[in-house]
This record gives C-alpha cells, sequence and structure tokens, in this order.
C-alpha cells in the first residue's frame, strides 16, 4: 500500500469551463472564472481538476472540435491565463489535467483544410477519404463508403463535392476523424503532447480513446457493420471500438510521451463499449498504457438499445455491472469511479431522486456509494451541491449538437416528437451542461451578462453559498467523503466484496485491507430497511460516517447511507 500509486488515494473534479465561471460577463464561463474558484476547489479538498477543452474552436460540439491543439481560445481566455491555473492548483497541491481529443479535429484544424484541399494533398492521408461505394455516384443514397451510424445521429461520412469522396467522422461532420495509421499523424499528437507536459500539466483525460484504431482489413478496406433496428444504417461498433492496433498505439504513445514522467501523472482513458476484458489490457501497469479508463455500463442500464429510449433502472444489473468491474479490476488495473459527467444526465435525477423530499438525502447517498468503491472517484461540477436536471419545457430549449442532430433525424424517421422531448429532456446532455449555481442571485452568480444555457430556477434554493457552511449539506458531505479517502487506507486500496447481490433497494458492500473491515450499506429508495435483519453483522459497529444523523441502528431511513467499520 505504501507504493500505491498516489491517484488511488485521490478524487477528481471535472471543470467544464463553459459553464463553470464567467469573469467578462458574455454569459460564457472561462478560465477568468475558474481561477475566481480556486477556494472552492481547495476547500472541497480535491486533488486533480480535470478541465474540459479550452482550446482554439468553432465550438460545434462546445470545444471537443478543436482547430489548434497548443493554445486557448480567445472565449476562454489566454495561454498565460492556462499558466495561471497551473501556478494556482499548484499552490494548493492541486494537479491539472487536460482533455486530450485526437480521435478527431475541428474540421477547421489547419491539418484538415490541407487534407480537404486536394486529393494530392500531403495530409490527405492524416484523415480517413474514401471514394462513394463501387457502381455509385457521389452523393447517390447509399453510396456513403460504409453503412455506419454515427454517434450523433445519421452517417459517419460526409461528402466533399470538389473531390467527390467522403471523409469519415464518427461524431459531428464538423469533428473528421484523425488517420491514427498514418505515423505521421500519430508523432504530430505525441509532440504536441510533450508540449503541454513541458508547460507543466499533470497529464490528461483522452477523448474516446478506444476509437483511434479503426479496423482496416488486410485489404485497407473498412467494412458495413449489422443493420441497426429501425434505422437505415449499421453499428460500427466491431469496426472502431478497441480496434485491432489500439494497444500498440496507446503503448507507443507512452513510450514516446510518459518515458520518465509518468509516476507523476494522471492517464485516463474514456473507453465507450470497453469491456472488463479491454480495461484489464488497459490499465494493467505493466504494460505501459493507462492509469484508469471511464468505462460506460453502469450509465448503459437505463435505456433499451440507445440512450435517447430510456427505461427504468434495475437495482441488480447496476450491482452485476458495478460488482464484475470491481473484481475484475481488483488485482490488477485500476477503475474510474462516475456518475456524472458533462455527457450524462444529472445523477441526483437519474439515480437519486430530486423530489425536494429525498433530493439532499438521495445526492448524499449516491456520493457515498460511489466514494466508497475501490477506483478513483470523479466529482462532476455542480454534482457536489446536488444539481439536478433542467425542467425543458420545449425541443427548442436545446443547445447540444447531440440533442439537436437526434431531435432532427428522428422527427425525420418518423418519430413522435413529444416522446423525442421526454427522452432528451431525460437524457440530454444539456441537463449537465447548465451553469453551476453559486449563489441565490439572478443568474446563480455564473455571469452578470446572460448565459449561454439557462440557469436552472432551482438555484434560489440550491447554491453552493447555501451550502458553504452547513454541516448537513450536499457540499459538507463531498467534503468528508473526500477527507475519507485520504486518510482511510481501507478506503483507498482496500478489496471489495459485494453484498445482498438480489435485493431491490439495499446497495451493500465490504471494503477490507490488513484485518481491517468496513462495511458500507447504502438504501437507495424511499422506503425504509430492516438493517439489523438483512445485515446483522452492523449492529452494534461503529458509525464511520453517515449521512443522517445518528438514530436506531437497526433501521435503514429512506436513502440513508451508512459506513461502519466491523470490530
Ligand atoms: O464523448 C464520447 C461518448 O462516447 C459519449 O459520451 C457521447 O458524448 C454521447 O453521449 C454518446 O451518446 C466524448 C466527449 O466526452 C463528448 O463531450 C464529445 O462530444 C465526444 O467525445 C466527441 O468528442
Amino acid at each position: 500500500p505504501a507504493d500505491a500509486p498516489w491517484w488511488t488515494r485521490a478524487v477528481v473534479y471535472q471543470v467544464y469551463p463553459r459553464s463553470f465561471q464567467d469573469s467578462d460577463g458574455d454569459g460564457i464561463g472561462d478560465l477568468g472564472g475558474v481561477l475566481q474558484r480556486l477556494d472552492h476547489l481547495a476547500d472541497l479538498g480535491v486533488d486533480v481538476v480535470w478541465l474540459s477543452p479550452v482550446y482554439p474552436s468553432p465550438q460545434a460540439d462546445n470545444g471537443y472540435d478543436i482547430s489548434d491543439y497548443q493554445d486557448v481560445d480567445p472565449l476562454f481566455g489566454t495561454l498565460e491565463q492556462l499558466d495561471e491555473l497551473v501556478a494556482g492548483l499548484h499552490a494548493r497541491g492541486v494537479k491539472l489535467v487536460m482533455d486530450l481529443v485526437v480521435n478527431h479535429t475541428s474540421d477547421e484544424h489547419p491539418w484538415f483544410v490541407e487534407s480537404r484541399s486536394s486529393p494530392d494533398s500531403p495530409k490527405r492521408d492524416w484523415y480517413w477519404w474514401r471514394p462513394p461505394r463501387a457502381g455509385l455516384a457521389p452523393g447517390d443514397p447509399g453510396a456513403e463508403p460504409t453503412n455506419w451510424h454515427g454517434f450523433f445521429s445519421g452517417s459517419t461520412w460526409e461528402l466533399d463535392e470538389a473531390s467527390g469522396e467522403y471523409y469519415l467522422h464518427l461524431f459531428d461532420r464538423r469533428q473528421p476523424d484523425l488517420n491514427w495509421e498514418n505515423p505521421e499523424v500519430r508523432q504530430a499528437v505525441y509532440a504536441m503532447m510533450r508540449w503541454w507536459l513541458d508547460r507543466g500539466v499533470d497529464g490528461f483525460r483522452m477523448d474516446v480513446i478506444n476509437l483511434i484504431s479503426k479496423d482496416v482489413g488486410p485489404d485497407g478496406e473498412l467494412h458495413d457493420g449489422p443493420p441497426l433496428p429501425g434505422l437505415p444504417y449499421g453499428d460500427a461498433t466491431a469496426s472502431v471500438v478497441c480496434g485491432p492496433r489500439i494497444h500498440e498505439f496507446l503503448q507507443e504513445m507512452h513510450r514516446e510521451v510518459f518515458t520518465g514522467r509518468r509516476e507523476q501523472l494522471l492517464l485516463v482513458g474514456e473507453t465507450p463499449g470497453a469491456t472488463v476484458e479491454d480495461a484489464l489490457l488497459f490499465t494493467d501497469p505493466a504494460r505501459g498504457e493507462l492509469d484508469m479508463v471511464f468505462q460506460f455500463e453502469h450509465v448503459g442500464l437505463d435505456f433499451e438499445g440507445s440512450k435517447f429510449h430510456p427505461r427504468p433502472l434495475r437495482m441488480r444489473d447496476l450491482k452485476a455491472s458495478f460488482g464484475r468491474w470491481q473484481t475484475g479490476l481488483a488485482d490488477v488495473g485500476w477503475n474510474s469511479l462516475y456518475w456524472d459527467n458533462h455527457d450524462q444526465p444529472r445523477a441526483v435525477s437519474r439515480f437519486g431522486d430530486d423530489s425536494p423530499r429525498h433530493r439532499r438525502d438521495s445526492a448524499t447517498c449516491l456520493a457515498t456509494l460511489l466514494h466508497l468503491h475501490r477506483g478513483t472517484p470523479y466529482v462532476y461540477q455542480g454534482e457536489e451541491i446536488g444539481m439536478a436536471n433542467f425542467p425543458f419545457t420545449d425541443l427548442a430549449q436545446f443547445r447540444d449538437v447531440e440533442s439537436i442532430n437526434h431531435q432532427v433525424q428522428a422527427v425525420a424517421h418518423g418519430a413522435d416528437p413529444d416522446e423525442v422531448f421526454a427522452a432528451l429532456r431525460r437524457m440530454s446532455r444539456d441537463n449537465a451542461r447548465t451553469p453551476v449555481q453559486w449563489d441565490a442571485s439572478p443568474s446563480a452568480g455564473f455571469t452578470t451578462g446572460t448565459p449561454w444555457l439557462e440557469v436552472n430556477p432551482d438555484h434560489a434554493e440550491w447554491n453552493a453559498a447555501a451550502q458553504r457552511d452547513d454541516p448537513a449539506s450536499v457540499l459538507a458531505h463531498h467534503r468528508r467523503l473526500i477527507a475519507l479517502r485520504h486518510e482511510d487506507p481501507v478506503v483507498a486500496l482496500g478489496s471489495f466484496t459485494m453484498l445482498l447481490p438480489d435485493h431491490d433497494q439495499v446497495y451493500a458492500f465490504t471494503r477490507g485491507l490488513d484485518g481491517d473491515t468496513l462495511l458500507v450499506v447504502c438504501n437507495l429508495g424511499a422506503e425504509e430497511q430492516d438493517l439489523a435483519g438483512l445485515l446483522p453483522e452492523t449492529v452494534g459497529a461503529e458509525v464511520v460516517l453517515g449521512n443522517l444523523p445518528e438514530d436506531d441502528p437497526a433501521v435503514l431511513r429512506p436513502w440513508e447511507a451508512r459506513v461502519l467499520r466491523l470490530p
């Protein structure tokens, strides 16, 4: 344990700068704003800040479409302010991890502009250019080189009229995929990464990093995927998720960029579709790839097929999923733990109960559950104060490219607009992107101008200022959970054992290290539970931390969470 990596004891906080704090009144958060809020982060006690993209970008996908990897967009500030942020965080003992988006660039990146300029361009092969399907002319229905459906709806191929060829974009058409088969692309990315590390940043959160290797057969061809039910497209998964050279690429990156500096850094990959087996390979320290990955299983249990077809979550599925990840990475590798990020609806609304009666208790209960697992917990801005989904009333309120593309395409394919709205209201990424609620003032202290996305009207009651000095608040509870991980080696390094796997409401597990055992029990529902009956060993155990004032030890109240030390 003494030689365990530093990040086993660490908690990471994600800043989505557009929605964190505005300092210049344009209604969009910026680096000046982050600099104003450093004390909030220090006070919470987090060890690392992951900063979502601030690079120059046309903002088609809020900065995940980058047109220059080595600068800061004027919308967010300057490179000097980024240096100030590194210094300001380091002065508080906090590291800064940058978002690394290298599966794709913006279509306005000079590399793509040059690549598009002519089939003879020396950069043509930096992206995925393909002629129309054999026998069809450019633009013909079905002429796309493969039948793949994109993450943001529609085909993954966009026709370039000038050359009559298509380019690949797994996300929006303004996010062309880089061709990692080309060694020049890889070297350009590695050089850029070294430049950031030399500037003092402490690692990378690597956007969809498991999509960078595409399955080109020996013939250099990309192949159709199996048809998707109800859509005129096929599933690209088998060709793009954890492709044949993914581990080779990551090991090469590791050698070229992290050699000699790995110990101090945090390398976390975002890996949609990765299985436990994939994650083992990514995070086995001996392989020299990544420290940990964000897996997507637990955020894929409350919908059918695609995220805009929601269905209720079954507790058993959640336990089975988390349980498998805990067991699968018990001896080798490491888990990232998250409920929320800028792509997911708010956890208290999704997994908890955001009604006035249960909001505080369910937010603190969920946090306890997450932070007591084995792995590195990630807190997404606003989660620490129990921010909830936005009460959308109209399709026109959505700003996110994924939501808008889905809306347009689903309706075009005959979906009922009311159903589309209901799904977006529940699942849209914009739920996570409303401005952070700092105080009860009209724009919640986020901006003096007009916020780019409406502030949640509940901010009058739910805000950081109201919670700062309240020991019963969601914020104070997060502070305690973070401190507990720092102090207690069982929380950081203990083994994990799931209890009551089939119970529909109580989520319980133990963590053990060197004969010391913590038992964690969470009531994920509104009915009281007979704790003494379910887990007799809890009777008489010391309460290390709870989310409600201590009362009858034999009973678990609605949304109550307790961390107990077994004798
Ligand atoms: O997300 C990738 C991803 O797989 C999903 O979370 C995606 O955002 C969507 O929810 C699928 O339904 C990453 C970034 O986190 C996201 O913000 C970007 O839009 C995306 O990559 C493209 O860069």
